[in-house]
């Protein structure tokens, strides 16, 4: 809309000035309200395979467009030609994925590389779907076979104490043996994820390891001892593996308020230093330490912590990586991520995707919680039961495998 100056204006006063900015204002807004009017827009999404995978485009897979600020979510399915056409998405962020399931003789026709069951995943997160931006996507679709052993329930939240304050003492992480054999889990080893978990500050800015999908970079890591079948880990049973080894609710050193007891814990992170700040709870074996960036103890991020599992068969031969834009700062452990097991992220909230630090095809998904220091709990999901054992839900994805529990439930089941 165009605003005419009267000729006089200038030298008009008071009334026709007032009069002139009420015709300004209204002006602004009646062309506000003409941008506000937003069409949809077809959007189409390209899924194809990694180049080393024998076929090259899939019909049948789901593809969904899912906004990140709730509301919109539009699920399609490809066509023979690979490609899910959206016919009418309204403009905004979205998260766009696509999963499928293979049997195991599909995996081997599909990969050439794999014959057993596999979740093939792709993802990109937070893009802007407008009429000139993102109106065509691609996906490529890669995965690894699912782990027998699973990361089972990850308490990373930390509790508030009676008088408002924090404590994190209280992290644990649960495994659980999804196989229908004994594992031995001599050798087998955790670590959290290099990178920040959001916008957190400022200037937080997502890990610099961002493009390299071969492998996860490592802060600590930590390992169960043993010479190989010293430690079975009977089907449908798990392990918990404390921060701190310790009743945290009656324990001197706890927080009355915590919301778990993790004195029968089978493993706690005892970080050993000249000061004795971290406690050796001499009830709780200590794992190994192979590896360590942190501070006084294994304290993975409250805002949401990346998590892998893995057995690696030297750990000394393993490449540290310097970090790019921090270059003072320890190296990272660089791990293949063929050597991984099982992840788990989880990120500072539902826009932070763009902070995801596991590759996609290991983890196409994140969990958040509703704040930190909440006492709020991830626990993977139940698949089925089979003879009275549990089978847990591992589709490769954090954000659809696992729910959020208001209170952590270790050894739940
Ligand atoms: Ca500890
Ligand atoms: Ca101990």
């Amino acid at each position: 809309m165009k605003v005419l100056l009267p000729v006089h204006a200038r030298s008009v006063r008071s009334l026709g000035e007032g009069l002139f900015f009420l015709l300004l204002v209204l002006g602004f807004t009646a062309c506000t309200k003409d941008k506000d009017v937003v069409e949809p827009v077809q959007v189409e999404v390209a899924i194809s395979y990694p180049a080393n995978y024998k076929a090259k485009a899939g019909a049948g897979i789901t593809v969904k467009l899912e906004s990140t600020t709730g509301g919109e979510s539009f699920t399609q399915t490809t066509g023979g030609d690979g490609k899910a056409v959206f016919t009418s998405v309204l403009p905004g962020t979205y998260n766009a994925t696509a999963t499928q399931k293979l049997s195991a003789a599909d995996a081997a026709a599909v990969t050439g590389l794999f014959s057993q069951e596999l979740t093939l995943n792709a993802a990109k997160t937070s893009l802007n779907i407008n009429a000139t931006e993102n109106k065509t996507i691609a996906l490529e679709l890669a995965g690894t076979p699912a782990g027998s052993l699973l990361i089972k329930e990850v308490y990373y939240t930390g509790s508030k104490t009676p008088s408002g304050g924090t404590y994190f003492s209280d992290q644990f992480v649960e495994i659980y043996n999804n196989s229908d054999q004994v594992i031995y889990l001599d050798g087998l080893c955790i670590a959290d994820v290099h990178g920040v978990s959001g916008q957190i500050n400022p200037n937080s800015a997502p890990t610099d390891f961002k493009t390299d999908a071969a492998h996860v970079y490592l802060s600590s890591v930590w390992r169960i001892p043993g010479t190989g079948q010293q430690h079975p880990l009977e089907p449908g049973k798990s392990i918990i593996i404390a921060q701190d080894g310790i009743n945290h609710k009656t324990d001197p050193a706890g927080n009355p308020s915590s919301p778990v007891n993790l004195a029968n814990a089978e493993w706690e992170t005892y970080n050993e230093r000249p000061d004795n700040r971290d406690t050796d709870s001499p009830a709780v074996p200590n794992l190994e330490r192979l590896y360590f960036t942190g501070g006084f103890d294994w304290l993975v991020p409250v805002f949401g912590p990346g998590l892998v599992i893995f057995r690696t068969p030297d750990f000394s031969k393993l490449e540290k990586a310097v970090i790019p834009s921090s270059p003072t700062l320890e190296p990272r452990i660089k791990l293949p991520v063929a050597q991984v097991i099982d992840t788990f992220e989880a990120l500072q909230d539902g826009n932070s995707g763009g902070f995801k630090r596991i590759p996609v095809a290991q983890d196409a998904g994140f969990v958040f919680a509703s704040g930190t220091y909440t006492s709020e709990s991830f626990r993977r999901k139940t698949a089925t039961t089979l003879n009275g054992r549990r089978i847990l839900q591992d589709l490769n994805n954090s954000g659809s495998d696992f729910e959020k529990l208001a209170t952590p439930t270790p050894r739940g089941f």
